[in-house]
């Protein structure tokens, strides 16, 4: 029998994906280093489909249809190379190598490449929505050329989550853009749920209410704009109570937010690409910050307000707040898929990555849905804030939003997210920055040079003499 498709890396993502196959009709080959996996999948749910397993990397080639196609679900870093090596090492041209693991873009660009050499496709593949997502629909965003796509594709999107009909699986673009684009969404999801966390904590302390008081909060307001998988599991995750201790579950977890790594390289090439990320930026900042405790013990007796802030009507401005700073968070993120798009030549169609979030993925949400009619409605969109739908968003939430900020920063809350978020919109709509300060700064100790609003080229005064002006 050939298989239409084959996995090898049968660690939970891996075996979900190969029953999501199985379960959609296709015939799955399946692989793994260790050769207990494979029998456990075929034990236990070999019935679901047709699995076609392989005690051997010859074998498993061999099981496939040409072009052949062979997801990797392994370890990201040395693994990854090792597997893609086994793999092509028995292919012939035209086959594809799909690496569905989480890849920073850059080794997914290097292996493309090197595989492009060698008559090979690569397919880096970002693919989101957890073990739940792997079995029953992920969102799937892979990149590599186009050519590979054409068969692949078909695959990808009859196991892909749908909504509306609609598979939330699309090409995203050349080489690395798929591993990009799955990035910033990691990014994008930090940075959604620092906004939550921030909320839930303004909440509780202002207004004194409790975990579960919360939890019935996030629970209406996913029945409106935020209606989201994450408010979703938010109200799930603050109403729960630890059966140990009959505590509140948040309040018998250590206080210190881990994190694998995705969030830091978004922000890492954020920097790069110089795209400010405010807002994924204080997420993974606020996460490096929790888990100092020898700092936080250092500072716990500085001076602060002891107060609250009891005004019924902080809940409802915590929502707008939340809003307006979740829709810069995602401004943000859509900006630095352009300036990667550009940086790489991928031609990222935006309104598609939008669509392909809507479900599988951690940040579904009906908010997707607006950003992809704002890029239907105009697809060179310099910035989602322009939308008229968002800006209308935007304006009525402003007033709540500051007062947000303007309380929390009273009573001493900490609003890294809803604050730098505020300062962006405020700043990006500013007729004057004072960035114009910046620059006569430099200039002074740097003679680095300065544009004037007035006239063509660039300046420099001679601050330490006769403070004449000069065309540099
Ligand atoms: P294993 O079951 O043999 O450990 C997640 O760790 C998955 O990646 C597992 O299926 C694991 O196989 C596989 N894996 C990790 N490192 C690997 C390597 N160097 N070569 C092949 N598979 C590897």
């Amino acid at each position: 029998r050939t298989a239409d498709i084959g996995v090898t890396g049968l660690a939970t993502m891996g075996r979900n994906l190969a029953r999501n196959f199985a379960r959609h009709g296709h015939v799955v080959a399946v692989h793994n280093r260790t050769e207990s996996r494979t029998k456990q999948l075929i034990e236990e749910h070999g019935h679901e489909g047709d699995f076609v397993p392989s005690a051997s990397v010859e074998e498993f080639v061999s099981s496939l249809r040409r072009p052949r196609k062979a997801i990797i679900m392994v370890k990201a870093g040395p693994a990854t190379d090792a597997v893609i090596e086994e793999l092509a090492a028995r292919m012939e041209p035209g086959d594809m190598i799909i690496d569905g693991g989480n890849a920073h873009f850059e080794d997914t660009r290097r292996r493309e490449a090197a595989l492009r050499e060698r008559g090979l496709h690569f397919v880096g593949t970002g693919i989101s929505g957890g073990e739940e997502g792997a079995l029953n629909g992920p969102s799937i965003m892979p990149g590599g050329a186009a050519e590979a796509y054409e068969t692949l594709g078909p695959l990808l999107e009859d196991i892909a989550a749908k909504v509306d009909g609609t598979p939330c699986c699309v090409h995203v673009g050349p080489d690395g853009a798929g591993h990009f684009v799955k990035m910033v969404h990691n990014g994008i999801e930090y940075a959604d749920m620092q906004l939550i966390a921030e909320s839930y904590d303004l909440l509780r302390q202002a207004l004194g209410l409790s975990p579960s008081e919360i939890a019935d909060v996030f629970r209406e307001w996913n029945r409106g704009d935020l209606e989201s998988y994450l408010i979703e599991i938010t109200a799930e995750v603050l109403g729960h109570t630890d059966a140990a201790t009959g505590r509140p579950f948040v309040d018998v977890v250590v206080d210190q937010a881990e994190q694998k790594g995705t969030g830091r390289w978004t922000v890492q090439s954020a920097l790069e690409l110089g795209v400010p990320v405010t807002g994924i930026a204080e997420a993974v900042f606020a996460r490096s910050l929790s888990g100092h405790p020898g700092q936080r013990a250092a500072a716990r007796s500085l001076a602060g307000p002891e107060g609250t802030a009891p005004r019924a009507e902080l809940v409802d401005d915590v929502r707008h707040a939340l809003y307006a700073s979740k829709i810069v968070a995602y401004a943000q993120g859509f900006d630095q898929i352009t300036a990667a798009s550009e940086e790489y030549g991928w031609d990222v169609d935006r309104g598609a990555m939008a669509t392909i979030w809507r479900g599988g993925c951690i940040i579904r949400a009906r908010f997707l849905d607006r950003i992809r009619t704002a890029y239907d409605a105009d697809p060179s969109l310099p910035t989602l804030l322009a939308d008229p739908t968002f800006a209308s968003a935007l304006a009525d939430a402003q007033d709540s939003w500051r007062r947000v900020v303007a309380t929390a920063a009273t009573i001493g809350v900490p609003t890294p997210g809803f604050s730098s978020a505020l300062a962006y919109y405020d700043a990006l709509r500013r007729d004057r920055l004072p960035a114009a300060l910046v620059q006569g700064l430099r200039d002074f100790f740097g003679a680095h040079t300065y544009h004037r609003v007035d006239r063509e080229g660039a300046f420099h005064t001679d601050w330490s003499g006769d403070r004449e002006e000069r065309p540099a």
